[in-house]
């Protein structure tokens, strides 16, 4: 046998299909271990070479060319394929293969979730189906007859219209479904089941009325309203801001319970993780309705930025994947808070992403070179993606970018294209040149942008020196300046804004309201005139770009930004540098934090401040502990910072008792509502009794345990439980058991019991962990499980870098578990694992052992395989 095992590709290789396959008949015979699956695919070549199909995991039965059987001397089959010599330019091949859905534990392909036969198919679980020639370049026209017991699979779902359908013998029934846009074999998608759905239609901008169906398991048709109306809401704001119409009769989401991911953006025929679709009040946090939002707009966004126009390869996934996580937010962000929903983004990115580049797994938003595919649906492709898309919408202004979408969409539609064709698109649609941002899509790492500004007042100008800089990422040292807008704003002492201008013209006001500066060098000066005082400065404004900023500010000017700036993203700014320099003070100094009157006197106001409270709430919460070791790139200082994030919370909180107990009683509701509003009251009212609990745990744990027992949605009970279990709180048993038992038989809301106990910032977390693993309810083969307790736990600063390495070992052995039944998921739960140069040298050890205890591991996943040997590589 041929093995290709672990063997890298790289984007420079990319060579054009030597065949493409114009239409493609499919026909499965539905049965749990021995689904039988006939594929007939009209061939025709392109250019000379090899004729060569993707297959793995697949039992071949019979072959056919052009209606004559091929004999196994006519073929060759691979670890991987399926070789034929000397086929004819143009023909029908038809192969018959047999697959077991039913072990089929890693999800990928075609396999079982509780009852119901569905498919994951991207990147490349196709092969897992039938041979094929599964890349995103190659686009056929899909014809998928189903065929299935009725009464077990009355729902037999895939692409398309549904084109005819009809009984068979011993109680089966078939359904023809036919997809008349050609796509690629990743957005293939198959269901059968028993399902309760939803149904309702929409009315696009055209007139045309499209059905929408969503399917739930059985007894949750409810819980699938709120994504009925995020997915009519998605239609509505696609058609609006960007001018884009849904384009078949129907659109279809099936929730299952396995799922590796979030969701599937099949053509027609979304599969979504139920944790996604499934939302009501009782069960579902505000956090979970906006997630189910974001997921829904973001599936449905994909029919035009990943369906219509798709990817070349896959080194070019932050096409649609930046593309449409850009779309998704700023749906977000058109429905709800903007503000919020940035601040997110930007947490995000300044925590995984750039721990992401300062690992070994450090890559650019178009890989070079890439061993298992599964390993890129990584936050540099998707967040760091969208970061560059929306550096281009800075560049060009709405306006401007929404002119580059229509042509990207006007040349490329039906297309297989790649990031440079977007770029360019958007270049030629405004006339501008491009050529240096480009660098964004090569060159991977965060660059530094370092600021010095010195005030002249016998002339009245600043001198803003502007500096950047790259760190060398792994297997990539060479670096160079690339292009970052740069936003800013500027305050006189007394918080007025102040109007900017320079001689050069090299100022632009930007139509957020933020003045605008293109770095372009490695070094460059701005000359700003007519002041008559040193201004405070905003810069970076809304994380204009995805940089580390070095300029030092007092924090008397923190205070003014704090106070008085204009976007409520700034203000949320300056308190998280406040307490940032509190924190690393504390750690470089090994003292106590300490709050000065003055700052106290500042978040006193901010406490009170006429904005939204969701903000307050997050300019109320310090870094998390997480948050900040990415601070520490050299070593990061585990106790300490347990320690000193654990300080600054609890002077907050005695510091501004009195204000978070009015806020408490000012922002708690009786009444359950929805809204904007409410959600952020809820957060803020939450957040109170947490710095409450804090500060004087024996007076307000009666009151957390009314606020858990007389809560009427899930936001507060789970805030409740969190409160308890994070605090240590006397109350935490009797809550985590309350919790337990009314929630036993709702997997996402269980998901959250084990996630509150895996999160728990002590040592002593681990075994706790330890013992949840043997829990009734838990389980190594539901993903959402596995996160909720593992991927939580591995995340936990405290607990999973314990120093004995307990945590280590544990999340070691489930890896070697999962190795053989989920790589996926097993993958996943390496990530925190390649971090381990950055640890103090008995960290090292214990987690360098783990790494190479697993990489001995025989059969080791291709998943697995990648990121050892990166991490290990010296
Ligand atoms: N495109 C899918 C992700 C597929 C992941 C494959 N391992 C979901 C999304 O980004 O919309
Ligand atoms: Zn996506």
């Amino acid at each position: 046998m041929l093995t290709t095992e672990h063997q890298a590709k790289y984007r420079s290789d990319y060579r054009a299909p030597a065949f493409t396959i114009e239409t493609v008949e499919l026909t499965f015979h539905l049965h749990e271990k021995q689904t039988r699956v006939i594929n007939s695919m009209r061939i025709q070549r392109q250019t000379p070479g090899a004729f060569e199909l993707d297959g793995e995991q697949l039992k071949l039965v019979r072959i056919e060319l052009d209606g004559s059987p091929l004999t196994p001397d006519d073929y060759q089959l691979t670890a991987t394929g399926l070789i034929l010599d000397g086929v004819p330019d143009s023909f029908l091949l038809t192969i018959e293969t047999e697959i077991d859905p039913a072990s089929n534990t890693a999800l990928e392909g075609l396999y079982k979730s509780d009852g119901a036969f569905c498919t994951q198919c991207e990147a490349e679980g196709f092969r897992r189906i039938t041979y094929y020639l599964d890349r995103p370049d190659v686009l056929a026209v899909f014809t998928t007859t189903i065929i299935a017991d009725k009464a077990r699979y009355p729902y037999l779902l895939s692409n398309g219209n549904r084109v005819g359908q009809g009984e068979g013998e011993n109680g089966q029934h078939w359904i023809t479904w036919h997809d008349p846009f050609p796509k690629p074999a990743y957005l293939f998608a198959l269901v059968a089941g028993d399902f309760d759905v939803h149904k309702d239609t929409f009315k696009t901008v055209s007139g045309r009325t499209i059905d929408l169906h969503i399917f739930v398991d059985r007894g949750n048709l409810e819980r699938a309203r709120y994504a009925m109306t995020a997915l009519q809401n998605s239609m509505r704001w696609d058609e609006q801001r960007f001018g884009l119409e849904y384009d078949l009769d129907i659109y279809m989401i099936v929730a299952v319970d396995f799922f590796n991911m979030g969701a599937m953006e099949n053509k027609g025929l979304n599969i979504f993780n139920s944790r996604y679709v499934l939302a009501d009040q009782q069960t579902a946090t505000d956090q979970d309705f906006l997630a189910v939002e974001s997921v829904i707009g973001h599936e449905y966004f994909h029919n035009w930025t990943g369906n219509r126009i798709t990817c070349r390869d896959w080194f070019q996934l932050s096409l649609k994947e930046g593309l449409t996580v850009f779309r998704d937010q700023e749906f977000s962000s058109d429905l709800g808070s903007r503000a919020v929903n940035r601040i997110q983004d930007i947490r995000i990115i300044r925590s995984h992403q750039f721990n992401e580049d300062a690992s070994p797994m450090a890559h650019p938003i178009r890989p070079d070179k890439v061993i298992e595919m599964n390993n890129f649906y990584t936050v540099t492709v998707y967040n760091k993606g969208a970061e560059v898309i929306r550096m281009l919408h800075t560049l060009l202004g709405e306006e401007g970018f929404q002119r580059g979408m229509r042509r990207y969409v006007e040349c490329h539609d039906g297309q297989a294209v790649t990031c440079e064709d977007f770029v360019a698109a958007m270049e030629q649609a405004n006339n501008r040149d491009f050529s240096l941002f480009r660098r964004w899509y090569s060159q991977a790492g965060t660059p530094m942008v370092s600021v010095r500004s010195e005030f002249n007042s016998a002339t009245g100008q600043v001198t803003l020196s502007l500096q950047q800089q790259t760190p060398a990422t792994a297997g990539q040292t060479d670096k160079h300046p690339v292009h970052i807008p740069l936003l800013l704003s500027a305050y006189d002492k007394e918080g007025q804004p102040l109007t900017l201008q320079t001689d050069s013209g090299s100022l632009t006001r930007h139509e957020s309201g933020s003045y605008l500066l293109e770095l372009t060098d490695a070094e460059q000066t701005f000359v700003l005139t007519g002041l008559s005082e040193a201004p405070v400065f905003s810069l970076l404004e809304n994380f204009s770009a995805p940089v580390r900023l070095n300029y030092h500010q007092p924090l008397s000017e923190l205070l003014v930004l704090l106070a008085h700036a204009e976007a409520e993203v700034t203000r949320w700014e300056a308190a998280q540098s406040i307490y940032l320099q509190l924190l690393k003070e504390a750690i470089t100094s090994n003292q106590d934090i300490c709050l000065t009157d003055e700052l106290i006197a500042a978040l006193k106001r901010l406490a009170r401040a006429d904005i939204d409270p969701a903000l307050r709430a997050l300019a109320l919460s310090p870094p998390t502990a997480e948050e900040l070791a990415e601070h520490y790139p050299a070593e990061i200082p585990v106790t300490a910072i347990a320690a000193a994030c654990r300080q600054l919370k609890q002077a907050i909180a005695t510091a501004l008792q009195h204000d978070f107990k009015a806020l408490y009683e000012n922002y708690c509701q009786s009444d359950y509502e929805l809204s904007g509003t409410a959600i952020a009251a809820r957060s803020l009212c939450n957040l109170s009794l947490y710095y409450l609990c804090l500060a004087a745990p024996d007076q307000y744990s009666k009151q957390l345990v009314q606020h858990f027992r007389g809560a009427n949605n899930m936001t507060d009970q789970q805030a409740a439980l969190q409160t308890a279990v994070h605090l240590n709180l006397p109350c935490k048993q009797e809550l985590l058991s309350a919790f337990g038992q009314q929630w036993q038989d709702e997997p996402l809301v269980l998901d959250k019991w084990f996630a509150v106990q895996a999160s728990s910032p002590y040592e002593a977390s681990v075994e706790q962990v330890s013992e949840l693993q043997g829990h009734r309810r838990f389980t190594l083969t539901n993903p959402n499980r596995v996160y909720s307790l593992l991927a939580t736990f591995s995340r936990n600063l405290v607990g999973f870098h314990h120093p004995d390495g307990t945590g280590y070992k544990l999340i070691g052995n489930v890896i070697a578990q999962l190795n053989s039944t989920n790589p996926q998921v097993a993958s996943r739960l390496l990530t925190p694992f390649t971090q381990w140069r950055r640890f103090d040298s008995s960290r090292q050890k214990l987690m360098r052992h783990e790494l190479e205890r697993l990489q001995q591991l025989p059969d080791l996943a291709a998943d697995l395989a990648e990121k050892i040997e990166s991490s290990l590589e010296p």
